[in-house]
């Protein structure tokens, strides 16, 4: 059997990360981050979007996975011993799903992470604050290593490939506002594909999958998870 799951910012919600919306979206108290997540805001106030991402770095330093992480990870494990797949997408730019033991995951907005030149384009880890003053080896400024609004998502090809070998597809903890990843669940519908919201509360393109179910996700991906592994 092969899953693919969409993660967003509301599996880490637990871990104590901020979500954009919906119940606790007190991500950032003084600007909107959807203001804030966009190259113009950086071109404009780099500074600013600098303090964001570092606010949001330094809470990540100090947060852990918790039990829907971890069962995603003891997922992808399961799922390999029986000679099926598990491909891992996250919205979210955290390293919460690597730090519960997932081996693969795919991150389609980038990671908060590592950082990326503005000229020769490399990316590479950083875990400190990141500021103007903050440069690559061949001297181009650093911004962080995250797709903003208006940017194109990273590895859509590898996704829309893993789409086409997927049995069943599983959005965790999104809204389903942010497009082309809110897209993905209509592409696995038009493939025939079972889907599966588990969720707070209903998305915003709830009515999409067949099965659903709401909860945090600390209490119900792990039933979900042995559901699927006892079956
Ligand atoms: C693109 C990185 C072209 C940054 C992010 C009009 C004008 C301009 C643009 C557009 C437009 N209409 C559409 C667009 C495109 C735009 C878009 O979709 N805008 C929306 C707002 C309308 N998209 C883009 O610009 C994307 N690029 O389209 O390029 C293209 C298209 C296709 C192919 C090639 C090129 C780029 C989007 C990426 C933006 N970057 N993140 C950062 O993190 O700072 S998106 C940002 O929102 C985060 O990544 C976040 O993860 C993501 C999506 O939100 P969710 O993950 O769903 O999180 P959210 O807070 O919304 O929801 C949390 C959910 O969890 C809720 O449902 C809640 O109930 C639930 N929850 C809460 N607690 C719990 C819980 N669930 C379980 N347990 C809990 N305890
Ligand atoms: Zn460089």
């Amino acid at each position: 059997m092969n899953i693919f799951i969409l993660t967003g910012a509301g599996v880490s919600a637990e871990s104590g990360l901020g979500v954009f919306r919906g119940p606790g979206a007190a991500l950032w108290k003084r600007h909107d981050p959807m203001q804030l997540a966009t190259p113009e805001a950086f071109a404009r106030d780099p500074a600013l979007v600098h303090e964001f991402y570092n606010a949001r770095r330094r809470n990540l330093l100090a947060a852990s996975p918790n039990a829907a992480h971890v069962a995603l990870a003891r997922l992808e494990a399961g799922l390999a011993q029986r000679g099926g797949a598990l491909t891992l997408v996250t919205q979210n730019i955290d390293d919460l799903h690597e730090r519960a033991g997932s081996a693969s995951v795919i991150h389609m907005h980038g990671e908060l992470l590592k950082a990326r030149c503005a000229s020769c384009g490399a990316a590479r880890d950083c875990r400190e604050d990141l500021s103007t003053n903050s440069h690559c080896d061949c001297a181009g400024a650093l911004r962080p290593h995250v797709v903003w609004f208006g940017e194109t998502p990273l590895y859509m090809d590898e996704i829309y490939a893993a789409l086409e070998l997927a049995d069943l597809f599983v959005a965790v903890g999104t809204s389903g506002a942010v497009y082309p990843a809110a897209g993905f669940v209509r592409e696995a519908r038009a493939k025939g594909l079972r889907c599966c919201e588990l969720n707070l509360e209903p998305s915003e393109n709830a009515d999409e999958f067949d099965d659903r179910r709401y909860g945090p996700a600390s209490e119900i991906v792990p039933s979900w998870v042995e559901e699927i592994l006892r079956s």
